[in-house]
């Protein structure tokens, strides 16, 4: 047995020749702010310019799936990042955005083909956000971007056709 486990097929983390989308709720925004920088701290870093973003601004998060989902239909975006805050409240009413917006935002990956990268915190307390959002548990955004641009090249490697083989390019029947 090999002692060493294959690295198997996974994306590189530079943004040559990507371009990504973000669509940012604007709900919470103290947080989703925070969030939406920290995503492009991670793209800029990696060397992304301003030419390969495209940032989309939606009133809450049940709102992030449609406006990811036509942002992919353009065809302008290798990954889209979907970022937004869920703080629940006194009602049940964070249980259907919540789960309405994940759910959202992976049929619209499904069905575009083009990643998602879901950023969407779903907290039980203000405080809670804060820390994902800079503070003690990093940011979340700043992950999200670097998984964006991963995503991009892993689909990219996914969808393209392999090369013909030299057997079958000179087959003849
Ligand atoms: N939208 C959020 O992004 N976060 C929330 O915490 C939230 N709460 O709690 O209500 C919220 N609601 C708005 C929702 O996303 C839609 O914008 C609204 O219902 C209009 O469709």
């Amino acid at each position: 047995m090999p002692n060493r486990t294959p690295a198997g097929t996974r994306g590189e983390l530079n943004v040559v020749g990507l371009r990504f989308g973000i669509v940012v709720s604007q709900f919470n925004s103290f947080i989703t702010e925070r969030l939406l920088a920290g995503a492009l701290d991670a793209l800029e870093r990696a060397g992304a310019a301003e030419k390969q973003l495209e940032i989309v601004r939606v009133p809450g998060s049940f709102e992030i799936a449609i406006a990811a989902k036509k942002l992919a239909a353009t065809g302008r975006c290798d990954s889209i990042i979907c970022i937004g805050c869920v703080l629940r409240g006194e009602t049940s009413h964070y249980d259907y955005v919540a789960s309405e917006t994940a759910r959202g935002i992976q049929l619209a990956q499904i069905d575009s083909g083009v990643p998602m990268i879901f950023c969407v915190l779903t907290c039980d307390t203000l405080e809670q956000a804060i820390d994902r959002a800079g503070l003690k548990s990093g940011n979340k955004g700043y992950d999200a971007g670097l998984a964006a641009i991963e995503m991009a090249h892993l689909v990219r490697k996914l969808t393209k056709k392999p090369a013909p083989t030299g057997a079958a390019r000179g087959s003849r029947r």
